[in-house]
């Protein structure tokens, strides 16, 4: 398996090529969770001061994170939109922080606003749960040479366990993340990555179903983000969010062994050393 996400900027680690860089890899890497906000739903809080949350991005990275996902606003079910100056002021420092020492950010930001102020200061990704919900997100990575990842969200986290009703979710999320991908690479976003959305206004069957559909048919690598989420506590009776991370796990090997590109994960060094396990028993060129 390769796995190639191209960008018309420098990327850490990447390769340059005519048309700008190229960051490869070749079996399911891990985009670690660094949360800057009060409330986030398993580790609100815990990072919520720049210097924590610089301290812990490197220490994501240093475990062996390929990209360290800096986040300004809970998208948790019923969380309430956050002022776009206040996600600004949470997540700037620490993606120039991290930015500044190497390491590949993405910003996980619904707004293109906020994606403009963070690619400013050295962001190398944006990470749209909203799946292109703010009409200007293209424009801004496209000029930036910025790629994006785009995700399945029906409406806004505060409406979306509301809607989650489809007649084929499988259908119904690869249409929408195809038709993102398409609108993302007509505008010239340079590498498009979709996400189905785990949690995002889906129930637990709907979330079981998409995973098992792995690969989706969406002609572009996938990320898949199940970290300690609600149907783990679900299906596994495990109620508070930081114990779920060996369920965690067996959904992200899953997803892994179905072709996943990156696993987006709060427990980087759990998922790394279990990622590495999985190829090796996987891949007969490893040994
Ligand atoms: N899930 C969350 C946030 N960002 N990004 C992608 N690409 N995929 C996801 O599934 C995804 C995401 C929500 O989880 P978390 O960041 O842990 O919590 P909160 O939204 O409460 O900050």
């Amino acid at each position: 398996m390769t796995f190639a996400l191209h960008a018309r900027r420098p990327l850490p680690g990447a390769s340059a090529d005519a048309d700008g860089w190229t960051l490869r890899w070749t079996s399911t890497a891990v985009m670690g969770i660094l949360n800057v906000t009060p409330d986030s739903f398993s580790d609100g809080g815990r990072f919520a001061g720049t210097e924590l949350a610089v301290d812990h991005g490197r220490s994501l990275a240093a475990a062996g994170a390929l990209v360290v996902d800096v986040g300004g606003e809970s998208t948790r079910p019923g969380a309430e939109p956050v002022d776009p100056a206040v996600e600004i002021d949470r997540v700037r420092p620490v993606v120039a922080a991290l930015a500044a020492s190497g390491v590949v950010v993405s910003v996980d930001t619904r707004r293109a606003e906020v994606a403009a102020v963070a690619i400013g200061v050295g962001a190398h990704i944006v990470n749209d749960v909203s799946g292109l919900a703010d009409p200007e997100m293209v424009a801004v990575c496209a000029t930036a040479g910025v790629p994006i990842v785009v995700g399945h969200l029906p409406g806004t986290p505060a409406t979306m366990q509301e809607a989650a009703h489809y007649d084929d979710v499988v259908a119904e999320v690869t249409g929408a993340l195809r038709a993102a991908r398409d609108t993302a690479l007509a505008a010239g976003v340079p590498s498009v990555l979709a996400d189905p959305g785990i949690g995002f206004g889906k129930t637990s069957a709907h979330n079981i179903a998409l995973l098992r559909s792995m690969p989706l048919e969406v002609d572009a690598p996938i990320v898949v983000g199940a970290s300690r989420k609600g149907f783990i506590g679900r299906l596994t009776g495990v109620a508070e969010a930081d114990r779920r991370d060996p369920g965690t796990l067996a959904v992200h090997l899953f997803a892994a062994q179905r072709g996943a590109a990156l696993v987006r994960a709060h427990d980087v060094a759990g998922h790394v050393q279990a990622l590495a396990m999985d190829w090796a028993l996987r891949e007969p060129g490893s040994m």
